[in-house]
């Protein structure tokens, strides 16, 4: 049987690197798009890594941006793919007030790009389209779990961008016919989490401080609230949605929600380390069994706007796609407090 061609914008990312295993595990032939850069930037994907003098390689990289819609064009039609995912993105939600037309670029005009060369090529070859969405843009202040009919209230230029990448995938599906699904998914961590998120923050951090390496943790808003999932579970869901029978939306989520605060807490506990908090807003500090401070609030890592609230209803992902996450919070915290005892340096 012929092998099929997945290409993976955004391959050196979090799920661009477990998306990748999972596809090579189900026989794909997978091609990445990597992004010139001045230091290696391949770390989470050099233990699949194929030598180009391989004669048969089913993992191949290419150079290319979506910011550059000529490279976008030429990697579609040299590949020809039968499969797309699109998870480039500036995918750091407090990064986006900073850099707000450079995340519209890439993350609102970047699945636009990559639509329009699979919408010219319809008749060459019908490929299907995968639009990394978020939980980020329902925003606001939700009441009830978030699911497909939800109304959208983005809160930052990273889900506006988002947002209109979601309309012009639905868009495209409708006008041209063609294949092109969003997951809308919910926080998802790993030990592959980028260092500046909070759940790797958190991890790094106290498994720092517990082997004495680090002093303290400096954290924003911790009464926030998110629906964390396992990143392995989370791209498992992108390959159903787009091999299921229709293009569609879907929700992609855990259905539990839990302050920082806590994921703090439950992270101390499995490093056995005995929090004890104390003081209110941002005087508010956690201590350690020996009494010494070791996390503070600090207003630096506040957003100019919060969204404190999210809970995914996966409940359309679980009929359709037969899609359930298996890796609860409890073994996500796990995994990741051993990869930093594993290899802190
Ligand atoms: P990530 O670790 O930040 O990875 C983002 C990827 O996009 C990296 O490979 C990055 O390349 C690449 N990229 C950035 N700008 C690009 C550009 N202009 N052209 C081509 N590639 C570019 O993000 P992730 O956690 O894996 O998330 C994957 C996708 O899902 C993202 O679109 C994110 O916004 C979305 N998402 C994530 C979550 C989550 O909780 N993780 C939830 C919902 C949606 P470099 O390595 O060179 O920077
Ligand atoms: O923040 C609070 C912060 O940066 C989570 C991205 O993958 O998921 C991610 O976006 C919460 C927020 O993730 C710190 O204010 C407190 O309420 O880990 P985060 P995010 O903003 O939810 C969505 C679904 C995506 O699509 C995004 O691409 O934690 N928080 N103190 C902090 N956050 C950070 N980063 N650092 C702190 O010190």
């Amino acid at each position: 049987m012929k092998k099929k061609i997945a290409l993976i914008f955004g391959v050196t990312g979090q799920d661009g690197a477990y998306l990748s295993k999972l596809l090579l595990k189900k026989k794909y032939i997978v091609h990445g798009v990597i992004r010139r850069s001045s230091s290696f930037n391949t770390s989470r994907i050099d233990d699949i890594y194929q030598d180009p003098s391989l004669k048969k390689r089913t993992f191949i990289l290419h150079y290319g941006d979506v910011i550059d819609s000529l490279s976008v064009s030429s990697l579609i039609n040299k590949i020809l793919p039968d499969e797309i995912y699109n998870l480039a993105a500036q995918s750091h939600v407090a990064v986006s007030f900073e850099v707000p037309e450079y995340t519209g670029n890439i993350d609102g005009l970047g699945a636009l790009r990559i639509l329009d060369v699979i919408k010219n090529l319809k008749k060459k070859k019908k490929i299907k389209f995968y639009q990394a969405g978020t939980s980020e843009m329902y925003g606001g202040i939700q009441k009830n779990a978030q699911n497909e009919k939800t109304n959208f209230e983005p809160q930052s230029p990273y889900a506006a961008a988002k947002l209109y990448a979601h309309w012009i995938t639905k868009i495209y599906r409708e006008a041209y016919g063609i294949f092109a699904s969003n997951g809308i998914l919910f926080n998802h961590e790993s030990p592959l989490r980028g260092e500046t998120f909070v759940t790797k923050k958190i991890t790094k951090a106290l498994t720092k401080i517990k082997l004495k390496k680090q002093n303290k943790l400096f954290l924003g808003n911790i009464y926030s609230k998110r629906d964390w999932g396992h990143a392995e579970d989370y791209v498992e869901a992108m390959w159903k949605i787009l091999n299921s029978k229709k293009s569609d939306d879907f929700v992609i989520a855990t259905n539990n929600k839990f302050t920082i605060k806590q994921f703090v807490n439950m992270t101390a506990k499995e490093l056995k380390i005995n929090l004890k908090w104390k003081g209110k807003g941002i005087n508010e500090k956690a201590y350690d069994q020996n009494g010494n401070c070791i996390i503070e609030i600090n207003k630096r890592y506040f957003r100019p706007l919060e969204v404190d609230n999210l809970r995914g209803d996966y409940r359309k992902a679980r009929k359709v796609l037969k899609w359930k996450p298996k890796k609860d919070i409890r073994i996500l915290i796990k995994e990741m407090v051993k990869h930093e005892l594993d290899t802190h340096d």
